[in-house]
């Protein structure tokens, strides 16, 4: 009994020389397995040791056992307390921060820009159509009087879903469409995307958007055309703008005008503009007489009636009423470019 209670002195005394060497969670937790482990620990040990002591000496020793139990499991419950993770301390507010700005949804530019004209139209009186984006060669060629392989089908090429089946490079199908289904008086305009085999640049896209119009009527002439578009940009631009008609070609006009405006960018004043390369006005629309041969195609008697068409490019449009010198900006959606629009 003597030598047990010994052991028990000395077990004791090495417990406390361990502890004072503890520095962390782990090393506690190798102690508590040593002391305090049910089949491999110093304390399971000692208590084995109890059947070898006479019967009327046990319970004295087993008092000092658990005494000594309880000491350990005190202890190791003390330090544990100490290393335990630190208790996430609850953050301070500070009220005078300003709050966190929550940004809501906001229209693209080019649609609110496509508004912007699509008004001017209906307050003139025109209408608003619309057509597929997925066209047949008849429809954006053929019937605008772009004979097979001729090569003005080269300035408007684009992705072919079938040899008879494509994305449409412009909007002016949409004027054999109506022509089809309405006979004049004709007075619409057909805003929409188109697609061409292009290469972006500042002022060049492989997928933009187009606003068509069309008008035919008994005895329209050049006139009524320049007098719609005249009126039209200076209400766009808040007659800020400088407008020239250019003669142009296109399959399905003629005679056939390109509008350009001055360069918003460089005003005309900077010969190494990247938007109208120095030259100090760029393109904004293709314009023209309908064409007798087109009004033809639709069963329409161009000895009574004539027309004109336009086809205006809205983001390259876009670009100079908000003097962005790179039309790509619309596409790369950059919110700090994007929401300058929606404060508006
Ligand atoms: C046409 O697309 C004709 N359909 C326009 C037309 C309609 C003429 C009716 C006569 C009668 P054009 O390819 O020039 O024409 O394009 C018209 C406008 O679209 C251009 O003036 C320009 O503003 C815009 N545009 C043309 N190509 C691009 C492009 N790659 N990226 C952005 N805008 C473009």
């Amino acid at each position: 009994m003597e030598n047990l209670k010994i052991e028990i002195q000395n077990k004791r005394k090495s417990f406390e020389d361990a502890l004072a060497k503890v520095k962390d969670r782990h090393s506690l937790q190798d102690i508590r397995n040593e002391y305090l482990s049910r089949q491999r620990g110093i304390i399971t040990g000692i208590f084995e040791q109890l059947k070898h002591v006479k019967p009327e000496e046990r319970p004295e020793i087993g008092n000092l056992i658990n005494d000594f139990k309880n000491h350990v499991q005190e202890r190791v419950l003390a330090l544990q307390e100490k290393f335990a993770a630190p208790k996430k301390v609850l953050e301070k507010v500070d009220l005078t921060l300003p709050g966190e700005k929550k940004y809501w949804g906001a229209p693209h530019p080019i649609p609110l820009f496509q508004q912007e004209i699509e008004n001017i139209f209906l307050r003139m009186g025109f209408s608003i159509a619309d057509g597929p984006e997925i066209e047949t060669d008849y429809y954006n060629f053929g019937a605008l009087n772009f004979p097979p392989h001729h090569p003005a089908r080269d300035d408007w090429d684009t992705l072919y879903i079938t040899d008879d089946v494509l994305l449409r490079t412009h909007t002016s199908p949409v004027q054999i469409r109506v022509m089809e289904k309405k006979k004049p008086p004709i007075r619409i305009i057909n805003p929409g995307k188109v697609y061409r085999k292009e290469a972006p640049d500042p002022t060049h896209l492989p997928m933009f958007f187009q606003v068509e119009g069309l008008v035919v009527d008994l005895g329209i002439t050049f006139a009524h055309l320049k007098g719609t578009l005249e009126y039209f940009l200076k209400a766009l631009f808040h007659e800020k703008i400088k407008i020239r008609f250019r003669p142009s070609f296109f399959p399905f006009t003629e005679p056939s005008a390109e509008v350009d405006i001055e360069c918003t960018v460089c005003g005309g004043k900077s010969e190494d503009c990247r938007v109208c390369g120095g030259g100090g006005w760029i393109e904004i629309l293709g314009s023209g007489m309908v064409d007798p041969q087109v009004l033809k195609n639709v069963n329409i008697d161009p000895e009574k009636y004539s027309g004109f068409a336009f086809g205006l490019g809205v983001d390259r449009t876009a670009m100079f009423a908000y003097q962005i010198p790179d039309m790509r900006y619309f596409y790369e959606n950059d919110l700090r470019f994007i929401r300058q629009f929606s404060l508006k």
